[in-house]
Order: C-alpha cells, then sequence, then structure tokens
C-alpha cells in the first residue's frame, strides 16, 4: 500500500500536469490570435501531452489502489509581451515541473517506496526533454529577434510537430 504521504504528493502532480495543460491551452488562444498558427500548433501538442503525463499519473495510482484526488486548478497566464517571453515563461514552467519530479521522486526514496521511485524515473527524463526543448526554441527566438524572415520560418518549422497521445503503459 502507497503511504497516505506519498498518495497527497501523487495527487499535487496530477494537479500540477493538469496546470500544465490548462497553461498551454491558454497560448494556443495566445498565438491563434496572433495569427502564429505554427506556434500553436506546437502548444496543442503540448497540451496533449501534459493530459498524457496527467494520464500516466493516474494510471500508476489506481494500479496501486489509489483513489485519486481532485484539486481546483489554478487560474493560468493568458497573455504575454511577445513570442520569447510566452517561450520564456514556458521554460520557466518546465524547470518548475522538473524540480515538482524530482522532490515526488525523492520523496519515494525517503519513504523507501522503490516500485514509485522506478515509475517516477520515465518523468525525470521526460523533463530533461521538456526543458531542453523549450529551451532550444527560446534560442532561436532570441536569434529571429521577431524578424519577419526568421520568425515565418520557425512558425512553419514549430507547425510541423506531430501531435500524438502517448499510449505508454504507466509502469513502463
Ligand atoms: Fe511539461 O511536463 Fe508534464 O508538466
Amino acid at each position: 500500500m502507497m503511504k497516505a504521504e506519498l498518495q497527497k504528493a501523487f495527487n499535487k502532480q496530477i494537479n500540477e500536469e493538469l496546470y500544465s495543460a490548462y497553461l498551454y491551452t491558454a497560448m494556443i488562444n495566445y498565438f491563434e490570435l496572433e495569427n502564429l498558427g505554427g506556434f500553436a500548433s506546437w502548444v496543442r501538442a503540448q497540451t496533449i501531452e501534459e493530459l498524457a503525463h496527467t494520464s500516466k499519473l493516474i494510471g500508476y495510482l489506481h494500479e496501486r489502489g489509489v483513489d485519486v484526488k481532485f484539486g481546483a486548478i489554478a487560474k493560468p497566464t493568458a497573455t504575454w509581451k511577445n513570442t520569447l517571453t510566452a517561450f520564456e515563461a514556458i521554460y520557466k514552467h518546465e524547470c518548475h515541473i522538473s524540480a515538482c519530479i524530482n522532490k515526488l521522486y525523492g520523496l519515494a526514496l525517503k519513504l523507501d517506496d522503490h516500485a514509485a521511485a522506478i515509475f517516477l524515473t520515465w518523468f525525470v527524463n521526460e523533463q530533461v526533454e521538456e526543458e531542453a526543448n523549450a529551451s532550444e526554441i527560446v534560442q532561436q527566438l532570441k536569434l529571429a529577434k521577431d524578424t519577419p524572415g526568421p520568425m515565418f520560418m520557425l512558425n512553419r518549422e514549430l507547425g510541423a510537430r506531430a501531435i500524438a497521445f502517448p499510449a505508454a503503459p504507466a509502469t513502463e
């Protein structure tokens, strides 16, 4: 049986993932209204990925016989000064999520729940990718300096990101 303290921490992470999806949804709205369909498409894919993270955590709790407790999801920021500040916000948010995951992983180890810790290694690795992706786009936007040509290219490049709901099993 998973200890109550760890159950609570998993539930908190589910809320964090749902907030991530909510934040990226607000960004879809922002980029669509800025006529940056490619950027909107990238954050749409990200929204779906966050829901997949949520589903993966919920699936694992169910596997452990834990009842999921749902809390209120905070209102996300919905406007940004420009594309660069929006992506800087994404990078900062993903760093926050990495810190949350590391804390959860640390708690699983502290409570001697090695099965939960092993499950969470997927998320630890995923966050390396999440941070790297956001950071790369921030660097590209800094180089583009909001000039039409590079922004057009970047918008097209980001629009090519495939949207897929990963069907990975909870314990993968
Ligand atoms: Fe963006 O990785 Fe989950 O929250």
